[in-house]
């Protein structure tokens, strides 16, 4: 099936009628509907699926009885977002398979196309969820007591899509990725040509700030007589803008939970999640500090209180330059750039698995949004050029 097949098959799933956008949580039906097209597709090929413990998937072109070559990416999205953040990994490498296989090559060592779970954390929260704990940096008590905005858990979750927690763990799989190469949409601006090389993932981190005030009537309550941890909170959004701006950093609060949530009160609590990213670890911790700093301050004033509990914290990621030369050479010279976006390839470099990325042109740099793009030829070319790279380390 021809890649402009696939990928109308496969963006078809679960895109909303209105946005134009997904939201495929993990383990929510429009995920698994993507999973269960993605194991379809593995079946049509022939390729031998292995799964571990939290479902994570790997189909192997080839005997898995020795290290082999992987390739893949994620079929999750964040709330509300694009097509190509994920699917464009997945549904690259299968046509890649496809090309190869057109050309009468047979790989020298197993060749697996995988598809990682809970890549965003939209819906758990920890991004990388997946494989985290397949690398064991997260452990499978801490996830499985993860919970969604419901209350519910992973372990619930898990049980309600018919999966064992007590499987949930450090992964076999990754003692079969002997190579890992992650091909995905550019999320910035910062790729001309259709297809670039990946040197490194800027470390970044997502801490929930819970600003605690005094619950009070809107109306009659005197403007001097309030604590109100919205004003608290607003300052600091102001602040952390302000110190990302300064520090050439990257910080923003997404999401928010306001308690009670009334339009004639004034809150007792404000719970917001912030988003803050640098280009190396001593810019990002002071931008924390910064940013907690002004926090505290303006708290003091609003006669409230701030507390920030870091929930994830990804280390800078450089991958090895020896196989990023590598790709560098087959794809004769493609440009080297950085990402500000944590990715599977990211946790998996970490483990030491040597570890690449290829990135296709996203013209508008506009990504986790309905309005996320990447135009046809660039894909074909991001497949040609994963193509090329598979052949060369597998041959
Ligand atoms: O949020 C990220 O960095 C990525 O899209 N998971
Ligand atoms: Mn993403
Ligand atoms: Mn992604």
């Amino acid at each position: 099936m021809s890649f402009e097949n696939l990928w109308r098959d496969q963006s078809a799933i679960g895109r909303d009628a209105e946005t134009g956008g997904y939201t495929r949580g993990g383990w929510t039906p429009t995920e698994r509907e993507a999973t269960t097209w993605f194991l379809d597709q593995c079946a049509t090929r022939g390729l031998a699926v292995e799964s571990d413990g939290i479902g994570n998937l790997i189909a192997w072109w080839g005997s898995p009885d020795r290290p082999g070559v992987v390739t893949g990416s994620h079929l999750d999205s964040v709330i509300d977002g694009g097509a190509f953040d994920g699917p464009l990994g997945v549904v690259s490498a299968l046509a890649a398979v496809d090309l190869l296989r057109a050309e009468g090559f047979t790989p020298s060592v197993p060749l697996g196309v995988g598809a990682f779970v809970e890549e965003e954390g939209s819906r758990f929260g920890m991004p990388c969820l997946g494989s985290r704990v397949a690398a064991g940096v997260l452990s499978a008590d801490k996830a499985l007591a993860l919970t969604d905005r419901q209350g519910v858990t992973l372990a619930a979750a898990l049980e309600a899509a018919g999966t064992d927690p007590a499987g949930v763990g450090p992964s076999p799989l990754l003692e079969r990725m002997g190579t890992f190469v992650e091909l995905h949409v550019e999320q910035g601006r910062g790729l001309t040509p259709p297809v670039g090389v990946a040197s490194s993932i800027w470390p970044h981190g997502r801490y929930r700030f819970t600003f605690e005030g005094e619950a009070n009537h809107a109306g009659t309550t005197l403007m001097e007589d309030r604590h109100d941890p919205m004003l608290t909170y607003a300052m600091t959004a102001l602040a952390a803008n302000k110190q990302a701006r300064l520090a050439g950093a990257r910080a923003t609060f997404g999401r928010l939970s306001i308690e009670p949530n009334g339009t004639n009160a004034v809150p007792s609590r404000v719970i917001a999640w912030l988003d803050a990213r640098a280009a190396d670890t001593a810019t990002l911790e002071s931008l924390l500090a910064a940013i907690t700093r002004q926090a505290v301050e303006r708290a003091e004033r609003d006669g409230t209180t701030v507390a920030v509990v870091p929930e994830s914290v990804s280390p800078i990621v450089d991958f090895p330059a020896g196989l990023r030369d590598r790709l560098v050479g087959v794809l004769d010279g493609a440009p080297v750039l950085p990402t500000g976006a944590g990715h599977d390839a990211g946790v998996f470099s970490a483990a030491g698995i040597p570890t690449a990325m290829l990135f296709v042109r996203n013209p508008t740099g506009i990504s986790h949004s309905p309005a996320e793009f990447a135009e046809e030829d660039d894909c074909l070319a991001g497949v040609e050029a994963l193509a090329a790279v598979l052949k060369d380390l597998a041959q």
